[in-house]
């Protein structure tokens, strides 16, 4: 690896185009083991800028003409290296034609044009493009795109391409189509799909009235698994319209599943190409949470048609611009569909436990990054989830009806343009006439900002300042405050909310009444607000709906958060309670306490309510609510010196007392929760489903060998639904000592072997479980149905191991680490992006002690000696070492 391809690239350097290119035509020849690509170009001068040499990107191929305006061009007017081809001399409108040859059949990266089982396929963000021909690979080149390709008709049937087909013939064995978008978009939303495709097709009428075909494309064996992904489609596609406005464009909307894909799916204009897991769903393939999924990610790509495709975004700085903004409206189209309350509470959950430890490590990054040196590192947590929540906040600060004011404006103002988030915060404020200063800064600083709470009752009177802080990050010692919007409310003893006109509060702070919530903007490292004429000590809620992606401190007694578990109007701030509560109980664990009789007659509590709930919202509320912190979540908030077994034994001994003390109840919840008609991916089902496997894993903490052996047998065999199976099969894999746990392991492969997706969970739970060591997924690695050049097995093995098996992983004898190592090492040979992802659980090594640290960095420091390492891993070691 040459160290010139290791160079950091700046925000601050950015610079418009010299050469607009207006029209791309491209043809493909699709033969066994190559592939011609011919690239036809309409090339102009911008003539505001001071144009030198054409430099087109271009890696990886091989070149086999170069023609200017019809001439072909000697070798002395082009100069070609490992990343460019610069055209020396160019007219101010001009036509370039290249013509190359790539072989997507040895392409294991999957960036580029390559191959995925018999099919052929694209991914082109954010650089790939630049594999498939020499070309202007920026998202701020906007072109319209003919695509012809040729390819044999008896092998490759279908051949697709983005927008209209306009032209589609058949000479000597050879089909042609002709694709034309008339769309211009960045070469990042090119795709192509070539192969022998079934098809599941329906029709959505837009709210102008306009017939739109729908298609998805999958392996025939895979079609009758389509049938969820339309209908979450067309819901998709209606609720764009009546919440966004938006309407789709083209006369055809199409989906293609591929087995090999390097993340979960990608909203190419007008061809989405989806990993299989994100768009199949059965309900033997696919759990409760996988429908839920399949569902978010379909109206994810969609939204992407407008918030990135029509609006795209000028540099990579901005790629928060389309994906903040993108999971924020894919979050808001879940909460509509399924539980708010429950969405909240996971994202929430999520944020904490992944993008607070990016935040407060060697890796973070603000929401608009200052610098990268392999763009593909930086598709984060922080640019995606902490960006939805930057967009949530805005949208919680203007209102719903203001944040649609300011999004129709941003349409209507950067259609056809590639902009950037000031772009878009400039859109909300001037549509809002609000001062959006401050909130900038959320895009600018990296960090999560601690918000400390005090309290102080005297008279009739509650003072509470709110102070806040963030703590360094790399390049940013120091950080100015941020504009927070806080959501607080008060509850008196009998659990009465006080917010209402009445509530006399005095302060210089800005503040809004919402409902029964007051939204405080803090903005000042301390603010102070005094609410009066109480007659005895409220309790205060804070960080209602958790309305900013901030940590909060605040000390409170445990009958406080019970009382908030239980009486707390917001659904998210209960949880919320019910967490803190059990961070501290275990805490205390750790410290040789005993599991306190609060916390018992808490869940007792919950438990009766979860028994007496009607409705899916209450009910799976409450799922959340006696489900135990996650290890992960513990470690984050343990801060340096992580005590990896001291957590996962208390947490272990916490869940076994809750399980013998109220073991009864337990076993009611199950049986109350086993009636179910036919399977049905719905809120009720899933609810139903959620709180009687939730009893089975508790009742699994407790029960003797043979009994547990017994429950879990009878939960697989009468299951009709994969969420029963994997709940129960978990529990298999994760019980050491139960007679038939290898062989109910074997005998669930050799059922579901042929179900690719439920092969890939069952590595899972396997490199999951706390029983298998590095040295079990050595002998995991080896079954037949691993396949080390596919994306899901990888991360379902080596991925989960390393995310998620943390006793194994974190093992004192440095043997998790060394295997996490070794398979870096043999994945960024094949798939670099790949080998990047599974790289960041070592990266994290300043959390543990110092015995791990050492053999963490011993890791690093064997995968950072390897004479070819590619720039992905390279970036994320050297930055964590
Ligand atoms: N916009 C898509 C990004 C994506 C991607 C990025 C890097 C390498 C492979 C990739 N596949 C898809 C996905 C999204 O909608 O967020
Ligand atoms: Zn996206």
């Amino acid at each position: 690896m040459q160290d010139a391809s290791r160079k950091a690239i700046h925000r601050s350097e950015y610079r418009a185009p010299a050469y607009r290119t207006e029209t791309t035509h491209l043809t493909f020849a699709i033969n066994d083991g190559w592939t011609e690509v011919t690239s036809r170009v309409g090339i102009r001068k911008d003539e505001a800028q001071d144009a030198g040499p054409l430099v087109l990107n271009g890696e990886a191929m091989e070149l086999v003409s170069v023609h200017l305006d019809g001439q072909e061009l000697a070798g002395n007017e082009f100069q070609v290296d490992d990343d460019t081809l610069a055209i020396l001399s160019i007219p101010d409108a001009c036509e370039v034609q290249i013509v190359t040859r790539i072989k997507p059949e040895e392409n294991t990266a999957l960036e580029g044009l390559y191959k995925s089982a018999s099919m052929y396929c694209t991914q082109c963000e954010a650089e790939g493009f630049r594999k498939i021909t020499y070309y202007q690979d920026r998202p701020d080149v906007l072109s319209k795109f003919t695509t012809t390709i040729i390819a044999d008709a008896v092998t490759y049937p279908v051949l697709l391409s983005n927008g209209n087909l306009i032209e589609d013939t058949e000479d000597a064995g050879r089909r042609r189509v002709t694709w034309e978008d008339p769309f211009p978009k960045p070469s990042y939303l090119f795709a192509l799909v070539a192969g022998d495709l079934a098809l599941m097709a329906d029709t959505f009428t837009t709210m102008s009235g306009r017939e739109v075909e729908l298609r998805i494309y999958s392996e025939p064996h895979n079609i009758d698994q389509c049938d969820y992904a339309m209908g979450a489609l067309k819901r998709a596609m209606r609720w764009d319209e009546e919440v966004f406005g938006r309407e789709y464009d083209l006369e055809l909307f199409m989906i293609v599943a591929v087995e090999d894909f390097n993340m979960g799916a990608m909203e190419n204009k007008g061809l989405n190409i989806f990993n299989t897991s994100c768009v199949l769903a059965s309900p033997d393939t696919a759990t409760d949470a996988a429908y839920q999924r399949v569902e978010a990610i379909i109206g994810h790509e969609y939204f992407h048609n407008w918030s990135g495709n029509r609006v795209t975004c000028r540099d990579w700085f901005q790629l928060s611009l389309k994906e903040g903004f993108t999971v924020f409206r894919d979050a808001e189209f879940t909460s509509d569909m399924q539980s708010r309350t429950v969405k909240r509470i996971e994202d929430a959950a999520f944020l904490r436990s992944v993008q607070f430890a990016e935040d407060s490590g060697p890796l973070a990054h603000p929401v608009r990054p200052d610098s990268y040196i392999e763009i593909s590192n930086f598709y984060t947590t922080t640019v995606y989830e902490k960006g939805a929540e930057v967009v949530g906040m805005l949208h919680r600060c203007v209102g719903a009806a203001g944040f649609r004011k300011g999004s129709d404006l941003y349409f209507e103002r950067h259609d056809g343009q590639a902009v950037t988030t000031e772009d878009f915060v400039l859109a909300i404020e001037d549509a809002n006439e609000v001062d959006l200063g401050q909130f900038r800064r959320w895009y600018e600083q990296a960090g999560t900002p601690v918000v400390k709470v005090t309290t102080h009752w005297h008279g009739d009177t509650l003072d509470l300042e709110l102070a806040q802080s963030c703590p360094p990050t790399p390049q940013q010692p120091d950080k100015q405050p941020f504009h927070i919007p806080l959501e607080l409310g008060l509850l008196t003893k009998d659990g009465r909310e006080l917010v209402d006109e009445a509530l006399q509060i005095e302060t210089s702070t800005k503040f809004e009444r919402r409902g029964s919530s007051l939204l405080v903007h803090c903005r000042d490292s301390v603010q102070r607000m005094v609410f009066k004429g109480l007659d005895h000590e409220p309790t205060l809620s804070v960080l209602r709906g958790f309305s900013a992606p901030v940590r909060v401190e605040y000390s409170r007694d445990p009958a406080t958060l019970a009382f908030l578990a239980v009486r707390d109007s917001d659904g998210f701030a209960r949880w919320d309670a019910m967490q803190s509560l059990l961070l501290a109980e275990i805490d205390d664990l750790r410290g040789g306490a005993v599991v306190s009789d609060l916390v018992v007659d808490l869940f007792n509590e919950l438990l009766r309510d979860a028994l007496q709930a009607v409705n899916a919202e209450q009910q799976s509320l409450l799922a959340e609510m006696l489900t135990l912190p996650g290890e992960d979540y513990l470690f984050e908030q343990a801060g340096a010196g992580v005590d990896v077994d001291g957590l996962c034994d208390a947490r272990a001994k916490l869940k076994s007392t809750l399980a013998e003390r109220l073991q009864q109840t337990w076993q009611s919840l199950y049986e109350a929760n086993s009636e179910s008609g036919a399977y049905v991916p719905d809120t009720m089902g899933t609810a139903r489903r959620g709180l009687r496997n939730l009893a089975m894993s508790y009742l699994a903490a407790t029960l003797p060998a043979d009994a547990l052996g017994k429950l879990l047998l009878s939960h697989l065999e009468t299951a009709d639904n994969l969420t029963d199976r994997l709940a129960a099969l978990r529990e298999v894999a994760n019980a050491e000592n139960i007679m038939d746990r290898q062989a109910v392991l074997d005998a669930f492969y050799a059922r579901w072997r042929d179900a690719s997706l439920v092969v890939n969970q069952w590595f899972t739970i396997q490199a999951a479980s706390p029983v298998n060591d590095a040295s079990a997924l050595l002998v995991l690695e080896k079954h037949p149905a691993f396949d080390s050049r596919n994306p899901n097995k990888i991360r379902a093995l080596f991925g989960v191991f390393g995310s998620r098996n943390h006793r194994n992983f974190h093992a004192v004898s440095g043997s998790g680490y060394v295997y996490v190592a070794d398979k870096v090492i043999q994945i960024d040979a094949i798939n670099p992006q790949i080998a990047a992802r599974l790289v960041a659980p070592l990266t994290r090594w300043q959390r543990y002690d110092v015995e791990r640290q050492a053999l963490m960095k011993n890791a690093l420091t064997r995968i950072m000696e390897l004479d070819e390492l590619s720039k992905d891993v390279y970036e994320l070691v050297s930055k964590s070492l």
